[in-house]
């Protein structure tokens, strides 16, 4: 069915019993959102009673390992409870207030998912990180969200205490770890005494839920805003049939808690179906490990960047058996055929590609029972009316190449992103006519299949991240080496592509050792911004190819990299 592109019935009654028919029909626009929702009370803690009813199997809500013979398993029941116990720590000793903005940048353990239904809960904005950022990036989103507390592990906290005098909102530091920390307020502790009642807030559908950092060409990162009903009931139909999740399936989704994908897979979509969460924290990605516990737990649905499917198949796949690997997905970069070939040919199993943005979620995927065009990411998600426009805002017929867009005209889909936070400027250039444009290049087919083509901007997507290239220009300048430089994307077998960083250097660095200094500059990128980011490639050059203007032109050196005219 296409959307109507309107919501045809107002009704305001559905929050507290929104069954998955709800669901679809507002994904569907046949039905109106409901004003109020709370993605903990409207469907959290309708699992739970689903559990207690026998009316849903008895696997976990999360199931968490950590390959050293630690195990947490949540019932929907325990999850409410403990996010209660959360909710409480939060608004009492750390005296946060609905709307709060609170950065969370935990590494893949419990109380990621715990900390995460517990803002639900209390109305407070949640904005993950990744682990690996630096001192410097947890200023800038400290500074630029205003955020009123922040919580880390143990291995963040230095980062954290270098900066916190320059955050003067910054009124609550919670740190998740075994050990008390002056100056810290000790997560644990206050979760042993912490009482399991709370009321959870009755937030609107359209108030603020989260704030993603997200990388563009020019600038920092912006924020991109989403909503309780943006994200908690989004994605059900990518739930439904791309992650093709039931309330018995067990699904592992290989993402950093610092990215939606992480959102989609690891709370929103996996929890609406009531599937079971499992999270393996490895402390460093490994394929072996990674196979192994494939074979270990009966993981049904895997979902996984494509960077990761291409490391897996250079390993002799036949030799492991997967307990009940049923549905493998895949997302974040561009997926070559021969992977996807490569792997059915070891498994046995389909590989299915999304794409999506953090700003809008999933919007085209290959989805469970639909034809698979290798190299193609699928048909539009609904609600989504995805279309190729030109440089006019103008429909592009299939086979033509231009902009992915989303039409947002005459309503809004409601799992869009509200807004870039305090910049009117980007959210404005984000729309070309009656189109959202989402800056990436592409084709359709005649059957409405999408293919990419590349990156509408300089952005580079390696490994999955999204990077802007200007954040590695900004470390870059800081090495004493360093006269300018321009970063741009270069095509790598395993990660799809790299950062390459060309370089001029400062007259007492000319005659360095090239691999010494190539070195010193990427542990300084390291050092200075989040290490996945860092140049894996550099290249020193006399001078940087320029406009009459002298702004330098990126676009000849990564034609150059990828050996385009
Ligand atoms: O490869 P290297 O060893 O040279 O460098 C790695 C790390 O060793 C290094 N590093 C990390 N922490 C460090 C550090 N160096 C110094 N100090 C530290 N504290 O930095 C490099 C990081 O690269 P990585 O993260 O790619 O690591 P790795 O181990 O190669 O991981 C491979 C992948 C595939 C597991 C990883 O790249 C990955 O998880 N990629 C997926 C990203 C993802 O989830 N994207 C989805 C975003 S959401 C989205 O796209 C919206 C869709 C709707």
């Amino acid at each position: 069915a296409k959307p109507t592109g309107r919501y045809l019935h107002k009704d305001h009654q559905l929050c507290a019993s929104l069954t998955l028919a709800d669901f679809e029909a507002i994904n569907r626009c046949e039905k109106s959102l409901p004003k109020k929702f709370n993605f903990a009370s409207d469907v959290l803690d309708q699992w739970s009673q689903k559990e207690k009813t026998g009316e849903r199997p008895s696997n976990p809500a999360l199931w968490w390992v950590n390959g050293k013979g630690d195990e947490v398993k949540w019932s929907f029941e325990e999850l409410g409870s403990f996010s209660r116990k959360a909710a409480n720590v939060l608004t009492k000793p750390c005296g946060l207030k609905r709307g709060d903005r609170v950065a969370v940048i935990l590494p893949r353990i419990p109380e990621w998912w715990l900390v995460n239904v517990a803002c639900m809960r209390t109305g407070l904005v949640f904005m993950p990180g990744t682990t690996q950022l630096t001192a410097k990036d947890i200023l800038y989103r400290l500074q630029a969200s205003k955020a009123k507390c922040v919580v880390v592990s143990e291995d963040v906290v230095p980062a954290v205490e270098s900066i916190m005098s320059e955050c003067p909102n910054l009124k609550t530091k919670l740190l998740v770890s075994s050990h008390s920390q002056d100056g810290w307020l000790n997560f644990q502790e206050l979760f042993q005494s912490a009482s399991s009642e709370h009321n959870c807030v009755e937030t609107g559908s359209q108030e603020p839920m989260a704030i993603y950092f997200t990388s563009g060409t020019t600038g920092s990162p912006k924020m991109a805003l989403h909503s309780q009903s943006s994200l908690g009931i989004g994605y059900t139909i990518c739930a439904r049939y791309w992650l093709n999740l039931k309330s018995s399936d067990i699904i592992w989704n290989m993402s950093d808690t610092g990215w939606i994908k992480a959102a989609i897979s690891s709370v929103f979509s996996s929890w609406l179906q009531g599937a079971c969460v499992f999270v393996h924290q490895m402390a460093q990605f490994d394929t072996d490990t990674f196979l192994d516990t494939l074979t270990t737990y009966p993981i049904t649905t895997l979902c996984s960047a494509p960077t990761v499917y291409r490391m897996l198949v250079q390993k002799d796949l036949k030799r492991y058996k997967f307990k009940k690997l049923q549905h493998c997905l895949t997302g974040g970069e561009p997926l070559n055929p021969e992977v996807l070939e490569q792997w059915k040919v070891q498994t046995g199993l389909e590989l299915y590609e999304g794409y999506g943005q953090t700003e809008v979620g999933i919007i085209c995927a290959n989805q469970k029972g639909q034809e698979i065009k290798p190299g193609s990411m699928g048909k539009g998600v609904l609600p989504y009316d995805v279309q190729i426009i030109d440089e006019n805002g103008n429909v592009l017929p299939p086979g033509k190449e231009g902009e992915i867009a989303l039409r947002l005209k005459s309503t809004r889909p409601f799992c869009f992103f509200s807004e870039y936070v305090d910049n009117p400027e980007k959210t404005a250039a984000t729309i070309r006519g009656d189109f959202y444009v989402t800056g990436d290049r592409g084709i359709m087919d005649s059957d409405g299949y999408f293919w990419f083509v590349s990156r509408a901007d300089d952005v580079i997507i390696s490994s999955g991240y999204r990077i802007g290239p200007f954040e590695v220009e900004s470390a870059l300048i800081e090495h004493p080496a360093v006269v300018e430089s321009a970063v741009v994307s270069s095509p790598d077998p395993i990660r799809g592509e790299v950062v390459k960083a060309f370089v001029v250097l400062s007259a007492p660095f000319k005659s360095s050792n090239p691999e010494k200094l190539t070195l010193e500059l990427q542990d300084h990128v390291k050092k200075t911004t989040a290490p996945y980011k860092y140049p894996r490639k550099v290249e020193f050059v006399p001078e940087l190819p320029k406009t009459i203007t002298g702004k330098i032109k990126r676009h000849v050196l990564r034609d150059h990299e990828w050996g385009r005219t």
